[in-house]
């Protein structure tokens, strides 16, 4: 860090009197905001779905229903941000597990965060947004635009885990949050599942359509079809050096990210991958789909496998692995917003 001006008795006195009048000297302060380069407070973290995370939830279903907790959610709370203003990931992103125990509801509820639900165990529980209702299945990515009323079911008879992925920070940090509960538990169902996919997801639209919302209409981009889409373009082979085979979830409707503030990707790494170190300013959270592999990140190395969740924060150089399997995984950061806003920045290494 550039060098602070010194501080003197008489310096501290002058900034004691002008702080009753509501003013402060930005010499004293700018130096550690207008950094060289991003100096983010979150650290590289890696939860362990199987070891650790999934006990915990199991006994959270023991300690509070989800129609008590409203949403029965543990937080994936970087070590790096216990000081802010909320439990985050990321300074602009939130994470949390969701889990549905058979026969409990989340009831229906509207918010303007945008949420994503990304599908880490169990099968076969709903979401329904707007009407709409979705079965969810691991390595399903589904979207709850800002301002759509959503709950969560589960009509089986096992417990159901997602990861919630919402841009909490972000809304704050606009003070736009509003918030309302639905009278009922549901909101009415008025379309057949698979829908929005019918209408949008196939190459073509609706004659006349008026979608002007910024968030795609796609309620769910299924695992089958991702993955499907990734194997056929993984027989040419053309992987990217730092990324393997990555695809980006967009909305069909613009070409645009499929939500506003979150990016979301999804990268299949081949056998015995060694990436590229790579950076960039977007903190991304990464989720396993299936495979074995490591990510080392500023030296330090994340073994990980199915479930395993991770983040890298902003410009911290870092690369994937990956030796007997191939390796799938899912991500999400706030690249959208710094793409608008013409922040966004990244930069490849060099190969070890
Ligand atoms: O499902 O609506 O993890 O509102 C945090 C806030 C989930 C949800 C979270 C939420 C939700």
């Amino acid at each position: 860090m550039r060098e602070q001006p010194r501080r003197t008795p008489e310096r501290e006195a002058y900034y004691a009197r002008i702080k009753e009048k509501n003013l402060a000297p930005l010499w004293e302060v700018l130096k550690g905001i207008q950094t060289d380069e991003p100096k983010p407070h979150e650290v590289p973290t890696l939860w362990k779905y199987d070891r650790d995370v999934k006990p915990a939830l199991l006994e959270s279903g023991g300690v509070i229903s989800a129609r008590e907790a409203d949403r029965r959610v543990l937080i994936l709370e970087n070590p790096g941000l216990r000081d802010y203003f909320f439990p985050c990931i990321t300074h602009s992103l939130f994470a949390g597990l969701q889990m549905i125990m058979p026969g409990e509801v989340a009831p229906s509820h509207r918010h303007t965060q945008s949420a994503l639900r990304f599908i880490i165990e169990g099968e076969g529980a709903y979401t329904a947004v707007d009407g709409e209702k979705t079965t969810m299945r691991p390595g399903d990515f589904v979207i709850t635009p800002s301002w759509t009323w959503h709950d969560h079911g589960n009509e089986t008879d096992q417990p159901m885990v997602w990861l919630d992925g919402l841009d909490i920070p972000i809304v704050d940090v606009l003070n736009c949050s509003f918030f309302e509960p639905y009278p009922e538990d549901q909101f009415p169902i008025d379309r057949p599942e698979g829908d929005s996919v019918a209408r949008w997801g196939t190459g073509m639209v609706p004659d006349g359509h008026r979608h002007r919302a910024p968030t795609s209409p796609i309620l769910n981009y299924s695992y089958a079809r991702t993955r499907e889409a990734l194997d056929r373009m993984a027989a040419r082979g053309d992987y990217d050096d730092c990324h393997g085979l990555k695809m980006n979830y967009i909305n069909p409707v613009t070409g645009d990210w499929a939500m506003p503030t979150i990016g979301t990707s999804m990268r299949l790494l081949p056998k015995g991958f060694s990436g590229t170190p790579f950076r960039s300013t977007e903190g991304t959270v990464y989720v396993v789909v299936e495979g074995k592999g490591r990510t080392v990140v500023n030296g330090t190395s994340f073994e990980w496998g199915p479930r395993d969740i991770f983040v890298v924060p902003s410009w911290c150089w870092h690369y994937h692995e990956t030796n007997g399997s191939e390796a799938v995984m899912f991500n999400y950061s706030d690249r959208p917003v710094q793409e608008k806003l013409g922040l966004y920045r990244e930069q490849r290494g060099k190969r070890a």
